[in-house]
Order: C-alpha cells, then structure tokens, then sequence
C-alpha cells in the first residue's frame, strides 16, 4: 500500500498532471520531500507563491490538462488566492495542494502559526475560488476524495484544492483509482448538435467563434474540422487569440469590436447563426462593440451546456458535442477563403520603437524561423499581442491580472511545449519579473521582451491626468547578468531587430531584450480598445 503523500503524487501523474510547482514551508516539508525522492513528477520551485500559481496555470494552459501547485499552509496558500482566482475566471485545472497542520496538533492548545483567523479560514476561501475541495484528515477516505477531486478538475476545467495534514503524509493508503465521466445522454446529445447544424446550415452567413474551452478540452482540430467540412469561418474571442493556430486556413482573425478589423466585426455582428463555442461572455471580449451581438439567438457552448435561443441543453461536453457534429456533416472541406497572412511592417532603421513595431518585428522573426509559443501579461503588451501573427497565446485576456507573464512563460518551458516568447510591460515585470532568475537551475531560456514606458501606460489612457502612472525606470538589462540570463536595451527599431535575431540565435540563458518605449504611446489596437470601452461605458451610465 502506497503512503497517502506518494498515493497522491501517483494519482496526479495518471490524471495527467505533468510537473509540479511549489515553496516549502513546514507544514508541507514532509510532502515536498517525498515528491522529491518519489521522482514521478519534476519538482519545481520558484521564489513567490503568486509566481507558483502562474506557472501551474500556465503549464495547464500550455499542455492542456491538470498542473500542481504545492504550498504550505497559510502565510503560502494565501499568497495563491489571486492566481487560483485568475484560473478559476479563465478556467484552468489547477490543483492547489496545501499542507496543513497535523491532524494530531490540532488541539494542542497553541494558537499555530500561519493561522488567520482559524484552522478553517484557508479551505473557506479555497471554496471559493475552486470548484471542488477536499480537506484529507481521514486516510480511509482520502483515496476517494482525491479521485472525486481531481476528475472535478478535469471534467470542469477548474482549479480545485487539497489540504493534507502533515503528519499524515506517511500513513498508508489504498491506491487512488480514476473515475470514468459521467455517461452522456446520447439521444440529448444527437438532438442537440442536430439543431445546431441546422441552424448554422440554414443561416446566411453563419460564424463560428472561439474561445478558450476549445483548448481546455483539446477540441480545436475538431472545431476546425467542423469549419472546414462546412465552410463556416472561425473567429477567436479576445480571450481565445492564438486557438486554432494549428489550422491557419480556417481562422480569419479576432473579434474585438470597435478596436478590431472592420471587416470581422461586421462578419460577427451580421451573422444570423453565430455559433459560440466553449465563449465567455465576458466585457473583454464583448463590450466594445456599438452593435449588440444578440446573444439569444446565437448558440453557447460552455460550462458542459448548450444554450440555442432559449432552449438549454445540460450536461453536454463540449469534445461529444464536436464529436457529433464532425460524424454528421460530409468530411471532404469547401473550400474556405485563406485569411492574408500578415505582411512585414517593421520600417529597420534609427526611428523611436513604437508598441505595433515590436508586433512587426516579432512577425518578421517567426516569418524567418517558425513561430514560438506566446505568454502575455496584462497591459499593452497583449493588445500589440493581437498584432502578432496567431500562434499558441496565453495570457490572462479576461481575469486580466498583471504579473501573469514572465510565469506562465516559466509554465512553457517547463511544460516542454517549445521555447516561449514572453511579453510583459514594466508595471507586470516589477510583480514577477524576478521569477527570471529561476531559469538557470533548470536549464530554461525564454525570450522575455519588456515593454518599458515607465509607466502603467494602460491605466493613463483611461486617466492621463494621474501623475501616479508615472514610474521610475529601472533598467531591466542591468539585472539579467545577476540573474543568470543575458539583458540588452533597445531604442531603435534596428536594435530591436537585432536583439531579437541575437536572442533566438543564444540558447541555454534566458534572454531579456528591454524596449524602450516613450511614455504617451500605446499600440493602435489598445487605442481603440479603450475608446471603445470609454464609450460603452458611458452608453451603458445613459442607459442607466
Ligand atoms: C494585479 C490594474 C491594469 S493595467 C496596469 C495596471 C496597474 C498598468 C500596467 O503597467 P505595465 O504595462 O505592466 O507597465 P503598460 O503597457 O500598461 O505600461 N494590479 C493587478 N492587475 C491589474 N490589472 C491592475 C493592478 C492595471
Ligand atoms: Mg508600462
């Protein structure tokens, strides 16, 4: 019989989780030292507990499926809330793993440290954030709670949260098994992708739009599939930019409204069978549009229902629901029109670098080589993300929390999936951009390119009268020597060219090209962004 620590080493390994993310503490030293030596899974620390978060998050993204974090009780979990908040908005399987107090401490009479308020205060908030918990004070109980658990996070695509007492951590248990899904009501499910197909068949100009359930459950090459079998274009979401990356021919942008090209809105917002699939309906991805999109008659997907004009369908996965529609139509593709691939801008010459111009130089680079992986923080770096080719993105697009970027970039690389670009403004960089110095003892090397206006540029577009917004520089090249890796600062657009080229060419380091950029300038695309939203918002003021 496995001890209960190893058990649940054992069974995040068969439920697909591929690494670990962690701090020490000791209320959870007993569990970090047999994840080390069990060596089912990498270990990997970082420095702060928001950065763990990120990273799990990210690695989930990136891989698709369930990733770890492991912190101590309190002073550690709590330090997790914002980033397990963050994946539960945008729905990553995060298993957060906390040790606890031992089961035989409990009444010891002592007020234990790390404690808030009381023993219970953590898994409280936890409930919150995650959709399903379990507290493993019973060994008898603990394998099947652990399995209930983790197919929660699966089935839902949801963090969820493990609390295990410490002085547990050796006692032995029965295996953890994994639990099949829940069946799905075949005749609901026959009858539900019927009625879709005959309204996207019926409509004259049907649109299918993405968002990021489709990756969460692994269903973008059948969503392209479907799209390519009838001929219907795709669109992401703000949220869904970089899905479908795989299947270029199919994708013809993304839907932003207002700030966006002119020719998709108009695509979205005329459609008569707009079907949503695995979208959240959320003001990032919906609000700056003038025109409502009439969410009533078009068709949702997500959360395992499906909405068609008033009639809902529960239980529906969003993989049978695609399964199903993929088996109904004709597999041989009409032809869909191929979006233009996106032509080289970048003027390389002594000239100030502007936001759009690290799109076009990013777009030059993956022309020449191959695209990379893509992880974005919150702030004008992912609205010049939307400028860049589409290729595999993940950024905190509706949660829209800062410091999500350089760690989830650390996600990529440990999740395996190919070298990340990392793009992170200077505010962001300030909260996690020391994760950086994590690289070397692990042999990780991301491009991490910081956007440098000394400013929370972001937050000066919607008040440019704060003098607030104004940072100090902090010269962020200085830092990357120290930290390990290899920093240059760029002021012209034949720098930025040449410190890009310079850093896919320099493997085994990380690589931090700061670009300066001067404060007052954002990229066209979250100039419109938040005209666009200024202007909703004051509709919606009148309207109220
Ligand atoms: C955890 C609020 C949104 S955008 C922004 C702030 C402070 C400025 C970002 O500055 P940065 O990028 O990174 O230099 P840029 O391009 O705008 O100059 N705290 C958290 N998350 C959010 N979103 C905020 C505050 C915010
Ligand atoms: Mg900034």
């Amino acid at each position: 019989m496995p001890t209960l620590g190893r058990a649940l080493i054992d069974a995040l390994a068969a439920h697909g989780a591929r690494e670990i993310f962690g701090i020490p503490g000791d209320f959870v030293l007993p569990f970090c030292k047999v994840i080390e030596e069990a060596a089912v899974l990498p270990f990997f620390t970082l420095s702060h507990e928001p950065a763990v978060g990120f990273a799990a998050d990210g690695a989930a993204r990136f891989h698709g499926g369930i990733s770890a974090a492991v912190v101590t009780w309190g002073a550690g979990a709590f330090n997790l809330v914002n980033p397990v908040a963050g994946a539960y908005a945008e729905r990553s399987p995060v298993v957060v793993i906390s040790g606890a107090p031992g089961v035989a401490e409990r009444d010891s009479g002592w007020q234990l440290h790390h404690m808030s308020r009381a023993i219970d205060t953590q898994t409280r908030i936890f409930r919150e954030i995650t959709c399903d918990i379990a507290v493993l004070d019973d060994p008898s109980t603990a394998p099947a709670e652990i399995a209930r658990v983790l197919r929660s996070a699966r089935l839902f695509s949801l963090p969820v949260y493990i609390e295990l007492p410490r002085d547990l951590v050796g006692v032995e248990v029965s295996a953890v098994p994994v639990l099949a899904d829940p069946p799905v009501d075949g005749g609901a499910l026959a009858e539900c992708a019927a009625e879709v197909l005959r309204r996207l068949r019926a409509a004259r100009q049907p649109v299918i739009m993405v968002d990021i359930e489709t990756r969460r459950y692994g269903v973008e090459a059948q969503a392209a599939k479907l799209a390519r079998a009838l001929g219907i274009p795709v669109v992401t979401t703000f949220m869904g930019r970089g899905l479908l990356s795989d299947d270029a021919d199919v994708v013809h942008g993304t839907y932003l409204g207002d700030a966006g090209d002119a020719a998709i809105t108009e695509l979205v917002e005329g459609s008569d069978g707009l079907l949503l699939l695995g979208v959240i309906l959320s003001d990032t991805n919906f609000a700056v549009s003038r025109r409502k999109i009439d969410i009533r008659s078009a068709m949702l997907a997500i959360n395992r229902t499906m909405r068609i004009g008033h009639a809902l369908y529960t239980d529906i996965p969003i993989d049978a629901l695609l399964d199903a529609l993929v088996a109904l139509v004709d597999q041989r593709p009409r032809g869909a029109d191929r979006p233009a691939p996106i032509a080289s801008t970048l003027a390389v010459d002594d000239g100030a670098i502007e936001p759009s111009d690290i799109a076009a130089a990013i777009n030059d680079l993956f022309a020449a080589h191959g695209t990379m992986p893509i992880a974005a923080d919150m702030g004008d770096c992912l609205f010049t993300a939307m400028e860049i080719a589409n290729t595999g993105l993940v950024a905190p697009g509706y949660y829209a929390g800062m410091g999500f970027g350089v760690p989830a970039g650390i996600g990529a690389c440990a999740a395996g999936i190919g070298r990340p670009l990392i793009l992170v403004g200077d505010g962001a960089f300030q909260m996690t951009g020391f994760e950086l110095g994590n690289c070397r003892r692990y042999g990780w090397d991301p491009i991490c390119i910081v956007f440098n206006n000394a400013s929370w540029e972001m937050l000066r577009v919607f008040q440019p009268e704060s003098a607030f917004n104004n940072l100090d520089d902090w010269r962020f090249a200085e830092l990357a020597g120290p930290l390990g890796g290899d920093g240059v600062r760029v002021t012209t657009r034949r720098e930025l060219q040449a410190a890009l080229e310079r850093a896919r060419a320099t493997r085994g380091r990380f690589q931090l090209i700061e670009v300066m950029l001067p404060r007052g300038q954002t990229s066209d695309t979250l100039a419109r962004f938040v005209a666009g939203f200024k202007a909703a918002r004051e509709r919606a003021s009148l309207a109220g």
